[in-house]
């Protein structure tokens, strides 16, 4: 199937609540939509970069260039057959995987429209409809504020709670959150805000029974954690230092975690996360699926990847209203209290419509690429 248009869109929508993590607080979200078209045809991606590069080097301006002047020309006016070609044309741009998921993801979204079957089962997954999921909640201003905030999510019906810590944020508040909570999966992410020299402050977190501790140590560091796992009863899980099925395999080598954090955007695409995934499945690590506080396109695409047989845990795929009082796309989702599992949107590709409307309330730039204009 041959490309025929790209298009950004660079969108801002205001979140419902702030998000306080260890690197900064957010209080909106803003996004890149790609989408690609042909043969009558679009498929949708999203690019994950946040404005600042807090998170991660990339943000929405660097996506913007290197999708602009290096992804997006060669695959213009291209014949597509699989989204290993997207993948093998981006081979030789060394980082930006936030850049490259986006376009890559809108291509697997296409070609599975095309296929007529579910991202999910274009994966290799799809055996479940439902994925398990649980919350991620950030830092607050008191302890107070924290309990409430957790009790409103395990009335919605999540059994699964995320706590960001930094450093005078940990010990106290998980204890306060494990005594409410005796048997609920309590975990930590401290989005690399602490050193080794923290070790006592990790041994006491042991005697919490914590599914895991996400990614303690610095955002690029793989050794280091190996040393922390050792002295660690609690799993530890990487996030940030895992950017390619390489990192992967560095860190299931030298045993620098128990968990990984699956992130699309942050591995580089969907092919890259299906080659982590198996090498996962072989290692026996299990896998979840992290979140970047996507609109209803990343939130789609991460649901069937969800449905791969290594995902053994709770996602960080949350319902919509606990990002975005109007999302740009449709239907939204709807924890299932029942079993705190969100349902796989179900119909060809993602699933999900994208409400143009929306798109264009919320967007702040916008660029088209056409290969008959080229
Ligand atoms: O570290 O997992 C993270 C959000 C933005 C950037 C990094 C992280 C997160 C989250 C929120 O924890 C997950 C979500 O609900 O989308
Ligand atoms: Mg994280």
């Amino acid at each position: 199937m041959k490309i025929e248009q790209i298009e950004l869109h660079h969108i801002f929508q205001p979140l419902v609540h702030p998000f306080r993590t260890s690197f900064g607080t957010q209080l909106e979200r803003p996004c890149i939509l790609v989408a690609v078209y042909g043969q009558g045809l679009v498929g949708w991606g999203e690019c994950v970069a946040h404005s600042d590069p807090g998170y991660s080097y990339e943000t929405i301006d660097t996506a913007w260039h290197v999708l602009r002047d290096f992804l997006i020309p060669p695959l213009l006016g291209r014949d597509i057959t699989s989204p290993g070609d997207v993948a093998a044309t981006f081979a030789w741009v060394r980082g930006h995987p936030m850049a490259k998921a986006s376009l890559e993801n809108a291509v697997w979204d296409w070609l599975a429209r095309a296929n007529e079957v579910s991202l999910g089962q274009m994966l290799g997954g799809g055996q479940r409809d439902r994925v398990e999921v649980g919350v991620s909640i950030g830092i607050q201003p008191t302890l107070a504020g924290l309990l409430d905030r957790v009790d409103q999510f395990i009335d919605k019906g999540y059994r699964r709670i995320k706590m960001k810590i930094e450093p005078g944020w940990e010990l106290e508040p998980l204890a306060e959150v494990r005594h409410r909570y005796p048997t609920v999966k309590l975990m930590a992410d401290a989005n690399s805000a602490f050193s080794l020299d923290h070790l006592p402050l990790f041994q006491q977190m042991d005697d919490l029974d914590l599914l895991m501790i996400e990614q303690p140590l610095h955002y690029d560091d793989i050794a280091d954690h190996a040393k922390l796992q050792a002295q660690l009863k609690t799993p530890l899980c990487l996030d940030e230092s895992i950017h390619s099925p390489g990192h992967a395999r560095w860190a299931i080598e030298i045993e620098a975690c128990r968990i990984i954090n699956m992130k699309v955007g942050r591995v580089g695409g969907l092919s890259n996360a299906l080659a982590i995934h198996d090498m996962c499945l072989e290692a026996g690590i299990p896998l979840w699926c992290g979140g970047m506080l996507e609109t209803g396109v990343g939130r789609a695409a991460n649901l069937h990847l969800a449905t791969l047989p290594n995902f053994l845990l709770p996602g960080d795929i949350s319902a919509t209203e606990r990002y975005y009082a109007e999302d740009i796309a449709e239907p939204s989702f709807r924890l299932n209290p029942e079993d705190s599992t969100i349902t796989v949107p179900a119909g060809p590709g993602i699933g999900v419509t994208v409400l143009m409307d929306r798109v264009e309330k919320f967007r702040v730039r916008y660029q088209l690429f056409d290969a008959a204009k080229r």
